[in-house]
């Protein structure tokens, strides 16, 4: 372990766990008093990681989202993601804000973070997703001052200003704010040379309903897109500072089926089927704009396979330059999908024809599976290896189901445990996020007939082959150039190594050799993902006019 994990681990240790969450104790205690004006306070905006990488592979969204919300009277935000360093606390001053924005997890490392800024003085405020669906936690162990339920675009500097005047309320119900009120994300604050994507967010919220997964609940289920305009600006200012690689940070890229136009078209339900037409027609659009952006750009998201009925849409994203997308797979047998209420997946010979529909329309595929599936058997781990061979996929990410908070399957979880959930210290594995790194057990859904041992030592084993160097050399011949087919090793290397061996081994020494691994490969990785900058790229014309290709030639 790093130092900085084993400072977290004891830090963590003088956490008390407190079985009713209880916000009593939180509103008791004392605030700092109130800086006088808005320029004598630093806006720190803090990203935890109890593991720093150096450099990160997708710069985090929302803390350049949160920058731009933060009025120019609040002087430049002090963003710090802690995926490259570890927060130095000491830069905090009394009566400065300290933004914190957690998932479930980076909650633990979060807390710390935040009862030491509190230690120091300033003002707490928390954000993201677990903090929305755990609100009382972060007050009562986090050292939180505030904590926003939902989106921070529009709320945030009201929050600000409360803090400032000393007026803070504890929760605020932010909600989910409306497509044209997402903030553009604020990117001349990016540290230069230090992420290999940029991350821009075209359409938010998710109308399936997956047992696993908490997008529908959260973000909602009527899909939230923004204009094209606003996206592809965001895009150009990337791309201006030499930004090739952008993940649209989208839930679904695919928002509406053939299925849901057909059924809409059934029952005769014509405001619906002109709004399904009109989103439609949007993302169409969106895509015609890429199209025209600088031809060395590449785009990932990710998508249902559903997207494959529609070969127009797929070609459609070959010319917005989206090679690549992470397409749900979850599970390889009916009974699997049917698990996790995705019944919209196809199996067996239509799986691999569906999968391989997207590469052969320029889409590269990052299948990503579940095991551990209550349905699931020794021989499903190799059935599903093979499947990811034979499907032309050219990532595969291989996680072992986990019933992450805001889920179906979570709440089911929660329910069967009742007051019998086993305990690590004084924490129920309910709240496995809240125990020490170096005592948190990986927490899976309990299986019929294999012990998590069986499925993990199964995962990773499957991982194994299909990272082996043989195999990730012959998926590298997509790639159209040599340089390209390094980035492709490269970053096949990278992501196994910072995904499989630092998220699911729980050995230490294999989790640290990874984190070696993934510093070492980052950095070319880096190199080999940015490009010339170009700060007079213009904005396309609508009608596909050349300003862009004179931007870009030049
Ligand atoms: C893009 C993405 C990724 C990318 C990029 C991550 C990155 N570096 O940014 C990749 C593919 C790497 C990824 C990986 C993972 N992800 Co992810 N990811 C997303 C996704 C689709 C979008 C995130 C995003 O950029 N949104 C845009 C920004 C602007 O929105 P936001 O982060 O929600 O922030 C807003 C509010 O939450 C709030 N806010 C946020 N922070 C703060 C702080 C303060 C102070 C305030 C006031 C407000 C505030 O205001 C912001 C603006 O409105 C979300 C789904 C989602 N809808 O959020 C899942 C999601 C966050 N991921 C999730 C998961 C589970 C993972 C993985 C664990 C997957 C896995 N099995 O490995 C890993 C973990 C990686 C890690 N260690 O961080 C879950 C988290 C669930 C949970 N309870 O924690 C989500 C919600 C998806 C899901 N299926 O449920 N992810
Ligand atoms: S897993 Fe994907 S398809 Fe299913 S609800 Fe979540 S975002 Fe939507």
């Amino acid at each position: 372990m790093t130092e900085h994990l084993a400072g977290e681990a004891t830090a963590e240790a003088r956490m008390q766990w407190h079985s009713s969450l209880s916000p009593g104790d939180a509103a008791s205690r004392v605030r700092p008093s109130p800086p006088v004006s808005a320029s004598d306070v630093t806006v720190h905006l803090v990203n935890p990681s109890h593991l720093s990488f150096g450099i990160g592979v997708i710069t985090p969204r929302w803390l350049f989202v949160l920058a731009s919300a933060t009025p120019v009277s609040y002087g430049r935000p002090h963003i710090v993601d802690e995926t490259l360093e570890p927060f130095a606390v000491d830069a905090v001053r009394p009566g400065d804000v300290v933004g914190i924005g957690i998932h479930t997890g980076n909650a633990l490392r979060g807390y710390e973070i935040g009862t030491l800024a509190r230690a120091r003085g300033a003002v707490v405020i928390y954000g993201g997703i677990h903090a929305t669906l755990y609100p009382d936690e972060a007050l009562d162990l986090g050292g939180a001052h505030a904590v926003v339920k939902g989106d921070g675009d529009v709320v945030w500097p009201h929050v600000l200003d409360d803090a400032l005047r000393g007026t803070l309320q504890r929760v605020y119900e932010a909600g989910r704010v409306d497509a044209d009120h997402f903030v553009p994300a604020r990117w001349e604050l990016l540290p230069k040379g230090r992420y290999m994507w940029g991350s821009v967010q075209t359409v938010r919220g998710c109308p399936k309903h997956c047992s696993f997964c908490s997008v529908w609940r959260t973000d909602g289920q009527t899909p939230r897109q923004r204009r094209v305009d606003v996206v592809v600006e965001e895009i150009l200012e990337l791309r201006r500072r030499g930004f090739r690689f952008v993940a649209l940070a989208d839930d679904n890229f695919y928002p509406v089926t053939l299925a849901d136009l057909a059924m809409a078209e059934r029952q005769n339900n014509v405001p619906r089927l002109e709004q399904l037409r009109a989103l439609r027609a949007e993302r169409f659009e969106l895509m015609e704009r890429l199209a025209q952006l600088p031809s060395d750009m590449v785009f990932f998201t990710q998508i249902t396979m559903e997207a494959a009925e529609d070969v127009a849409f797929l070609d459609a994203m070959r010319r917005a330059k989206i090679k690549g997308a992470l397409v749900g797979v979850e599970a390889v047998t009916p009974e699997g999908l049917k698990d996790v209420y995705k019944g919209f997946n196809d199996v067996g010979e239509a799986l691999v024809t569906r999968l391989r529909t997207f590469r052969d329309h320029g889409v590269g595929v990052l299948g990503s599976f579940i095991f551990g599936l209550p349905s699931d058997r020794p021989s499903t781990f190799a059935a599903t290896a093979d499947i990811a061979d034979r499907a032309g996929v050219a990532f595969a990410q291989f996680v072992m189901l986990t019933p992450y908070p805001g889920t179906v399957d979570f709440a089911a979880w929660e329910k069967s445990l009742g007051n019998n959930a086993a305990r690590i210290g004084d924490i129920p594995v309910t709240r496995h996020w809240l125990i020490p790194q170096d005592q948190r057990p990986k927490v899976y859904a309990p299986h019929p007939v294999m012990s998590p041992d069986e499925i993990r030592a199964r995962t990773q084993a499957v991982w194994d082959h299909f990272y082996s160097l043989r195999r990730i050399w012959a998926r590298s011949q997509v790639a159209e150039s040599i340089r390209a087919r390094i980035a492709f090793v490269l970053l096949s290397k990278l992501y196994r190594q910072m995904y499989a061996n630092t998220g699911i081994a729980t050995d230490s020494a294999r989790v640290n050799r990874a984190n070696r691994w993934a510093r070492l490969i980052a950095r070319p990785c880096q190199y080999l993902f940015t490009a010339r900058p170009l700060p007079d790229l213009q904005l396309p014309a609508a009608d596909g006019g050349a300003g862009v290709r004179a931007g870009a030639r030049g």
